[in-house]
């Protein structure tokens, strides 16, 4: 087949083992004690289903203001813990060897949690990858194009699983129609854990 918008798509299934994954979970559960989730609300006012917080230098946020990435937590003021460096070290392996992500998104589903079709696009600069690590229940991850009314495919993505979203691929659109309650005890409440590294700001800042 020729070109796709999923062509940069690369799926890397049971990247994580166990023990890693269980390193990951202590480290995110520390600093969400620091930068607690929290529930966005779109510009539109509707509360998303996902709660978020952030970690690293800038953090994405959503409000009435729009969305954009921001240094402070929305609620406490502070500034966002570090990104642990078992996600600088995978970023630097699967997204960029030279420059590091100064974003990390995390997202929290619970059992009628869901995320809609969309396209990130609120980055600098798209020639940086988006790196995904999926931790806990697993996700009905769908992908489609860079139009919003592309034909989409339905992937599942489990605990360990780790996605690259380089090239064409990082302009797709893309949500959770799902989660799988109960599929994992990783996450000690139930539920699904995302973590986006990315790059947020351009490169020379
Ligand atoms: C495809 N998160 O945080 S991860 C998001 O599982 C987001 O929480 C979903 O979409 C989640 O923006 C999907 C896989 C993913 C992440 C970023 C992408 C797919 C992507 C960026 C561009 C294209
Ligand atoms: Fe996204």
């Amino acid at each position: 087949m020729g070109n796709s918008a999923t062509d940069g798509f690369r799926i890397f299934p049971h990247h994580l083992k166990l023990e890693v994954q269980t390193a990951l979970v202590a480290d995110i559960r520390e600093r969400l004690t620091v930068a607690p989730l929290y529930r966005p609300v779109t510009p539109g006012g509707k509360p998303m289903s996902v709660e978020m917080s952030n970690l690293g230098p800038l953090g994405w946020c959503t409000g009435p203001e729009g969305y954009r990435y921001q240094d402070r937590h929305p609620e406490t003021g502070n500034p966002w813990p570090d990104i642990p460096p078992l996600l600088l070290d995978l970023w630097s392996g699967l997204g960029d060897p030279d420059v590091p992500p100064d974003a990390c998104l995390v997202n929290v589903y619970g059992p009628g949690s869901r995320m809609g079709l969309h396209q990130d696009r609120d980055e600098a600069d798209f020639r940086f990858p988006v790196v995904s690590v999926s931790l806990g229940d697993t996700g009905i991850f769908r992908i489609g194009g860079l139009n919003r009314t592309d034909p989409t495919r339905s992937i599942r993505l489990a605990s360990g699983d780790v996605c690259v979203l380089g090239g064409p691929s990082r302009l797709a659109h893309h949500g959770i129609d799902r989660i799988l309650p109960g599929s994992s005890r990783l996450w000690p409440e139930g539920g699904r854990l995302n973590l986006t590294l990315r790059r947020a700001g351009s490169a020379r800042c």
